[in-house]
């Protein structure tokens, strides 16, 4: 009896040991279905989260709304949304997309993809889908956020996906996955209200594979270009000035199943990999995998190179006693 009782001990806490570290898909509570992560730490210190959002069973990415999420320790989090949604739009009524966030001058900006139309998949000719990009703005990171310019930033090309970096100078560059117009940059206005001197096209040595999803970000004096190659595995670039030119690296994370969008950010020492991932979700009635926002940590060599990433369920589930060996 003693056995048996020992051996249920040992099965619980193991159990126990591994749910409390099983940190991916991220909890957001309430199964909220998330995508398109982009990840920022403000000044109190916290991670914000900025995400699109999909409805149940989503039908071809129509899609409304826009959530934050904060966390100081990457494993609980708190639901701030919706942050701002279609229907505070005049010029766009669908594809709530991949946003991204910006601190700049006192204020939080949300730079996101929106439009309308009809995509035709049957019969490409007839579609008749737009997406340009809004910025929004709050004087909190968690909104509500409020259009700022009541129109898209351009019209033409059309536009979703945008990555906003703030370089140390105070110089904002938008990047963004156009139609017949990737791999592209726009310095931004001070105000982060309008671009100026127009787009630029970067030079990327040679390589411009399809993509979408950038995200660009610095790291010890090297500007990283990090995207979805053919929209599945993360690949990068590096370079020495935020518009290039780009040396292309390869991949980092192999492809698994549909799109994939991440963020690349630093949170208290450690770089964490935000990324989505396709997983069944037995527990609805729907019989299509579903995208949920997940966690990785992420490791450079000496010389700057990304090392490989492996989806994990365990993910940042570790952070909090991570941080703690550290000190
Ligand atoms: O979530 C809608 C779209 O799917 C995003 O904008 C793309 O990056 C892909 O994740």
């Amino acid at each position: 009896m003693k056995t048996i009782f020992t051996t249920a001990a040992l099965l619980l806490s193991a159990l126990y040991a591994s749910t409390s570290l099983a940190q991916n898909p991220l909890n957001f509570g309430n199964n909220i279905r998330t995508a398109d992560p982009s990840g920022h730490v403000w000044a109190d210190g916290k991670m914000y989260l900025y995400t699109s959002h999909d409805e149940e069973c989503q039908l071809d990415f129509h899609m409304k709304d826009w959530y934050a999420f904060s966390s100081a320790d990457l494993v609980n989090w708190k639901n701030h949304g919706p942050i701002l949604k279609i229907s505070d739009l005049t010029w766009a009524d669908n594809f709530a997309w991949a946003p991204d966030a910006a601190y700049k001058n006192g204020k939080y900006y949300l730079i996101f993809p929106a439009g309308n139309g009809y995509k035709d998949r049957v019969n490409p000719e007839k579609s008749t889908k737009w997406m340009g990009l809004g910025v929004a703005v709050s004087d909190s990171p968690t909104g509500p956020f409020k259009d700022a310019i009541g129109k898209p930033l351009f019209t033409t090309p059309y536009a979703n996906d945008p990555s906003l970096l703030i370089d140390d100078d105070g110089k904002a560059y938008l990047y963004f996955h156009g139609m017949n117009a990737d791999y592209q940059v726009a310095e931004m206005a001070d105000d982060l209200l309008s671009i100026k001197g127009g787009l630029q096209k970067m030079d990327m040595g040679g390589y411009e594979p399809k993509m979408e999803g950038p995200w660009v970000f610095k790291r010890n004096g090297i500007y990283y270009f990090t995207m979805p190659e053919n929209n599945r595995s993360l690949a990068y670039y590096t370079a020495k000035s935020p518009k290039g030119p780009w040396k292309y690296h390869g991949i980092f994370m192999e492809a698994e199943g549909g799109n994939n969008h991440h963020s690349i950010v630093e949170y208290k020492g450690q770089w964490i990999l935000f990324y989505h991932r396709w997983l069944d979700t037995p527990e609805t009635k729907c019989t299509k995998k579903q995208r949920h926002v997940a966690a990785e940590y992420l490791h450079f060599n000496a010389d700057g190179t990304i090392q490989k990433v492996e989806r994990t369920d365990e993910g940042v589930g570790d952070f909090p006693e991570t941080v703690e060996k550290q000190k």
